[in-house]
């Protein structure tokens, strides 16, 4: 019995200090990598709970159109490959990567027509935040998670600090890579540590899109898929039966804040660039994602270099 204690005594630091950031192995100064391969680079682990196959991340396309209202039909059909949309900006002094998570149905343990808390579409996402530095990767300083109405914010690096956000915990990695926990149901994201039943499934970048062979499934491939290329270009189809709805007007030009959807209530998941959490007096909705510098620079405190002119931001400029 006293040697199980120690035992677990041993795994318990070891787990501890599997948990905290620490500083790599020293990287070779170099050129700065593409945006693609900083993307992928930093592409979150996903520990995803499961309770059915509506949990399983897919694309928004997944059911082969850009139709948003049809996709809670067309679930036990379509293609439930792994994809995650991505966007890089870049400022003088930061790279701010992006990730969203897609599932064609928002549900609950409780059936749908007695629970109330069932949508159509359901997008959450994930902001990693890469300081430059003369090595090509730069280096990892932040994560932000979103889950429901809150935006949640650890940390990698003693130099951030809280802000309007407080900090929740310290970045989890494997690899160079942020490690999340999303929940089954409502598929909120967090980066501490959660235990989630009944399944878990585990994705992880790759080439391939693959779809998880049991509920159980440790090693699943996703496909990172570019958000410019993908969801940005269908930002004007907006409308019941089309991609989109809830226009909304961002510094003069009209967005849409949702996803279209009707089944048990109303264009109710949001954009990537829809998002109205942690935006206290200084915020607007959008700026998470459009202006994430502006974003970061309010939800947390950065010592040392911190610009807010960008290098690369498209999306504040395209029309
Ligand atoms: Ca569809
Ligand atoms: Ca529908
Ligand atoms: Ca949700
Ligand atoms: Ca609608």
């Amino acid at each position: 019995m006293k040697a199980l204690i120690t035992l677990s005594m041993a795994m318990l630091v070891t787990l501890v200090l599997a948990g905290c950031a620490s500083p790599g192995p020293t990287v070779a100064p170099g050129p700065p990598a593409s945006h693609q391969e900083l993307a992928h680079h930093y592409a979150p682990v996903i520990h995803q709970g499961v309770a059915s196959d509506q949990d399983f991340i897919t694309a928004v396309d997944f059911d082969g159109d850009w139709v948003g209202n049809n996709n809670w039909e067309n679930q036990p059909t379509g293609d439930l490959s792994a994809y995650v949309y991505y966007s890089v900006v870049e400022t003088k002094s930061h790279w701010f990567l992006f990730y969203a998570l897609f599932h064609p149905r928002d549900y609950t343990r409780d059936p749908c027509e007695e629970s109330n808390g069932c949508h159509e579409n359901d997008m959450e996402s994930i902001q990693i935040i890469v300081a430059k530095d003369d090595t090509p990767f730069g280096h990892l300083q932040a994560v932000e998670t979103l889950a429901h109405s809150h935006i949640y914010l650890y940390v990698a690096d003693r130099s951030v600090k809280g802000n309007f956000l407080k900090v929740k915990d310290w970045v989890r990695l494997e690899g160079s890579h942020p490690i999340v926990y999303v929940e089954a149901y409502g598929h909120g994201i967090y980066a501490h540590r959660k235990i989630f039943l009944p399944h878990v499934v585990i994705y992880r970048v790759g080439e391939r899109a693959e779809v998880p062979e049991s509920f159980e499934d440790d090693d699943v491939s996703y496909q990172l898929v570019p958000i410019y290329e993908t969801l940005w270009m269908h930002r004007d189809e907006i409308g019941p039966g089309w991609a989109f709805d809830q226009p909304f007007n961002y510094r003069g030009r009209t967005l849409p804040a949702a996803i279209d959807g009707d089944n048990y209530g109303t264009d109710k998941a949001n954009t990537p660039w829809g998002y109205n959490q942690a935006t206290g007096n200084v915020l607007s909705r959008g700026d998470w994602f459009l202006d994430p510098a502006k974003a970061l620079a309010y939800h947390a405190g950065f010592s040392g270099d911190f610009s807010v002119e960008y290098v690369y931001n498209p999306y504040l400029t395209d029309r």
